[in-house]
C-alpha cells in the first residue's frame, strides 16, 4: 500500500522535532514542521505528485522533496536515520507527552540528562525540573500529571474496536449474551471487554476457541480470551440471578464499592450473586438489575452514570437527572462532504439524514486555511450554498450550510468574518499547531469563541485517542468564556477522538455551557457515531436541553440572530 499523507506528515514533523531536540537550526526545523502540517491536509495522495508539485508545496523546497521521495519509496530517509541515531529513543516517546514540546524536550535532556519517561518522572519527582531555567513548579505539577495520563491511556481500545470485537464475540456464544464493563457505561477508551452469557460453559468455551487468538484463563464461572490482540472477560451467570451479575460486571469498582456499602445499611451483602440477608442468611436473587435496586431502596441508575460521581445519592433521593437518549436527536452538527475531504456528496448526506431521521444536517467543510490547502474559500463556500439550497428543495432533511472554519494559530479564523457571518452555523476548531504552550493555546481558542460569528467550537482538546494527546488548552478558562460568550462546546462523537470527554462535558454543563454533537462524519457509516457521542453526553449528566440536536432547525437558526 502507498504511504499515507498522514504517515508522511507524521515521519517529516518527526524530523522536525528531532532536529529542534538537537538544536539545530530554527529555519530548517521550520520549514519540516510546516511541509509535515502542510502535507498532513492535502486533498490528493502525495505520492500521486509530480517532483514540480511537490516542491509547489509551502515549505517543502528540492531537499525536502528528495526526503519525501525516500520516505514513499523506503519508508524512511537517510536524514531521519541520522537523527533517530543521534537521539535517545525515549527522547521522541516524551513528545507525546501532554504540553511537552521538543523545546522543553531539550532542555530536560540537556539540563538534565533526562532520556525517557521514567528518568523525567524521578526529576520532577525529585523536583529538579522547576531549577531548569524558563521552567516552575506548575510545570513539574503539569509533567507528572501527563505522564498519569498516559499511563493512563496506553493500551486502550477505542470504542468502535471495541464494539467490533465485542460483536463478533456475542455472536459465537451460543446463547444470550450482554455486553458489560466499560464499554456499556458508555467510556470514550476501553481497556478490555466484558461479557456476560447465559450459554452453557463448555459449549461456550468451544466456541470461543474457534474464534479467540488465545484462551488466558479458564474456569467454570469465566473464561478469558484475548481476540484481536485484546482481552475479553466472559462471566457465566443463570437467567434467575443475572440482575446482581450484571451490575456487578457493568461496575464501574467505585459505584460497585458504594452499592455494596448502600447494601451494607440495610444489613445485607451484595455481591454478583444477589443479596444475603445478614439476619436470615438468606440470599436474595434477582433476573434483573431494576431488582437489585429496587432491592436496595433506589431508582435503577443509568449505566453511563455509574461511576460514584454522584449518581447514588441521587438515586437513593429519587433525584437522578432526566438524561439526552438516541430518539431526541434531531440533527447532526459535524459533516464533511465532497466538497473538501469527505467522500459523500451533499445529496447523499441528504439521503443518509433522511434515513436516520434526522430533521437536519449541519454541513461543515473544511474553510481554507494554514495547513488545509484543499479547504474551501469565501468563493466556493458561496457556490456550496448554491448547491445546498439545490438539494434542500427536494430532501427532507434540511442541510444546513455551515463551515468548519480554522482557529490560526494566533486565534484568528481562516475566513473573514463577512463569509462567516452569513453561515447558517459556524464550528471553529484547531488543526495545527497543537504542541503550543497552555497560556497560548488557551488564548488562541478564547479568542475563536469570543468571535461573534463562531457558533460552536470542534474537537475541543485536539486529542486522537491512542496517536496524540490533547492540546495544554486550559479547559475551566475555555468554559467560562464559552458560557460567557454563549458559544456551544462540541461532543465531537468519532470514535478516535471522543472530545470533549465526560468530566469535561459535565463541568461544561454545570457552568450552563450548551454541548453540540457532531460526528465529524467523512463516509457513511461514520453517521451511526452518533450515538458514542450520545453515551458521552449522558456520562456528562447531559439532558434534552444542554445539547443543541434536540433543537429545531429554526431555533438553530434564531439562535444565531
Ligand atoms: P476498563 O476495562 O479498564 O475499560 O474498565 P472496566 O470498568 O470495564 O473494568 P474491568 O474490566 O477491570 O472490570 C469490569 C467490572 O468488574 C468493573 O467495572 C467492576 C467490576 N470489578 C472489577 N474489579 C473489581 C473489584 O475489585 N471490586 C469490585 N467491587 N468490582 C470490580
Ligand atoms: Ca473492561
Ligand atoms: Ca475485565
Ligand atoms: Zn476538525
Amino acid at each position: 500500500m502507498a504511504t499515507s499523507n498522514r504517515e508522511v506528515a507524521r515521519l517529516l514533523g518527526e524530523i522536525g522535532a528531532l532536529l529542534e531536540i538537537q538544536g539545530e537550526n530554527p529555519f530548517k526545523i521550520r520549514a519540516y514542521t510546516r511541509a509535515a502540517e502542510q502535507i498532513d491536509h492535502l486533498a490528493e495522495p502525495i505520492s500521486s505528485l509530480s517532483t514540480e508539485d511537490l516542491e509547489a508545496i509551502p515549505g517543502v523546497g528540492e531537499a525536502i522533496a528528495g526526503k519525501i521521495q525516500d520516505i514513499l519509496n523506503a519508508g524512511t530517509c537517510a536524514e531521519l536515520e541520522r537523527l533517530r541515531a543521534a537521539t535517545p529513543p525515549g527522547l521522541i516517546r516524551l513528545l507525546d507527552l501532554n504540553g511537552v514540546g521538543p523545546k522543553t524536550v531539550r532542555k530536560l535532556w540537556t539540563g538534565l540528562g533526562v532520556d525517557g519517561i521514567e528518568a523525567l518522572e524521578a526529576a520532577a519527582r525529585s523536583r529538579r525540573i522547576r531549577a531548569l531555567k524558563g521552567f516552575g513548579a506548575k510545570k513539574e505539577d503539569d509533567i507528572l500529571k501527563a505522564i498519569a495520563e498516559a499511563r493512563e491511556g496506553a493500551g486502550r481500545m477505542n470504542r468502535a474496536e471495541a464494539e467490533r470485537l465485542a460483536a463478533a464475540l456475542t455472536a459465537a456464544i451460543p446463547g444470550d449474551s450482554w455486553v458489560t464493563g466499560s464499554l456499556r457505561r458508555g467510556r470514550s477508551t476501553i481497556g478490555d471487554i466484558d461479557i456476560v452469557t447465559t450459554a452453557p460453559p463448555r459449549e461456550t468455551s468451544l466456541a470461543l476457541r474457534r474464534i479467540a487468538d488465545t484462551v488466558i484463563d479458564e474456569g467454570e464461572r469465566k473464561i478469558s480470551v484475548t481476540v484481536g490482540g485484546r482481552r475479553a472477560d466472559i462471566r457465566f451467570a443463570d437467567p434467575g440471578s443475572i440482575g446482581a451479575m450484571l451490575i456487578y460486571l457493568t461496575g464501574s469498582k467505585a459505584f460497585n464499592i458504594r452499592l455494596r456499602e448502600i447494601a451494607g445499611r440495610k444489613e445485607m451483602r451484595l455481591n454478583e450473586y444477589g443479596l444475603t440477608d445478614r439476619g436470615s442468611g438468606n440470599l436474595l436473587i434477582f433476573p434483573t438489575e431494576e431488582g437489585v435496586f429496587s432491592a436496595l431502596g433506589m431508582s435503577a441508575v443509568p449505566p453511563e452514570l455509574r461511576e460514584d460521581r454522584g449518581e447514588v445519592e441521587a438515586a437513593l433521593s429519587g433525584a437522578l437527572p432526566p438524561l439526552l437518549d438516541e430518539a431526541g436527536i434531531r440533527g447532526d452538527l459535524h459533516v464533511h462532504s465532497d466538497w473538501s475531504d469527505g467522500v459523500l456528496s451533499l445529496e447523499e448526506i441528504a439521503a443518509e439524514g433522511e434515513r436516520m431521521g434526522y430533521e437536519y444536517i449541519l454541513i461543515t467543510d473544511h474553510a481554507a486555511g494554514i495547513g488545509i490547502t484543499h479547504g474551501l474559500d469565501a468563493r466556493r463556500l458561496e457556490k456550496q450554498w448554491q448547491a445546498i439550497r439545490a438539494v434542500n428543495r427536494t430532501a427532507s432533511c434540511t442541510l444546513l450550510a455551515g463551515v468548519e472554519a480554522d482557529i490560526l494559530p494566533d486565534g484568528r479564523l481562516s475566513l473573514p468574518d463577512a463569509t462567516l457571518e452569513a453561515c447558517d452555523l459556524v464550528v471553529a476548531s484547531v488543526h495545527s499547531a497543537f504542541r503550543q504552550d497552555g497560556d497560548t493555546m488557551t488564548r488562541r481558542v478564547i479568542a475563536a469563541l469570543e468571535n461573534e460569528h463562531v457558533d460552536i467550537l470542534g474537537h475541543p482538546t485536539a486529542r486522537l485517542i491512542g496517536h496524540r494527546p490533547g492540546t495544554a488548552l486550559d479547559i475551566g478558562r475555555v468554559i467560562e468564556t464559552a458560557a460567557a460568550t454563549g458559544t456551544a462546546l462540541e461532543i465531537n462523537a468519532s470514535p478516535a477522538r471522543m472530545d470533549l470527554d465526560d468530566i469535561y462535558i459535565r463541568q461544561a454543563k454545570e457552568r450552563g455551557v450548551i454541548l453540540a454533537i457532531g460526528t465529524d462524519t467523512h463516509r457513511k457509516p461514520e453517521f451511526a457515531h452518533m450515538r458514542y457521542g450520545v453515551a458521552l453526553a449522558r456520562r456528562g449528566w447531559c439532558g434534552p436541553h444542554d445539547v443543541l440536536n434536540t433543537r429545531t432547525a429554526e431555533a438553530l437558526l434564531e439562535m444565531r440572530r
